[in-house]
């Protein structure tokens, strides 16, 4: 059995004892937004089929973006992890690639 002298190392004071407190580490992952640029070329209807499709974005919801787009030059599809946002941008390209439209869509950190 440890007695007080023992604990308190020897100093002939009382016993003493360090208290670790566990710190839960959490962090927020960085945030990105995908964003969607207008183009003269690239039909409405296409658009909406793509934030309906990768997005997840109903018609109204698809509508009221791509129109925000059309007339302000830019706008955000959604706001995702890294990995997400980067898979997200690609996806939209090879499609777009695909049916030959120049539609451009990027990343930025929020
Ligand atoms: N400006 C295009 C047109 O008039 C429509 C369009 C909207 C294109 C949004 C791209 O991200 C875009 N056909």
């Amino acid at each position: 059995m440890a007695s007080d002298e023992s604990r308190s190392g020897g100093t002939g004071g009382p016993a003493t004892s360090v208290i670790t407190k566990v710190k839960p580490k959490i962090k927020r992952p960085n945030l990105y937004r995908v964003l969607i640029l207008n183009d003269d070329y690239t039909p409405m209807e296409f658009v909406v089929h793509v934030l309906e499709k990768f997005f997840q974005k109903d018609l109204d919801a698809a509508t009221k973006i791509m129109l925000h787009v059309h007339h302000h030059g830019i706008g955000e599809c959604g706001i995702f992890t890294y990995e997400i946002a980067e898979t997200k941008v690609t996806q939209v390209m090879d499609f777009a690639r695909k049916h030959q439209h120049p539609l451009q869509c990027v990343m930025e950190k929020k």
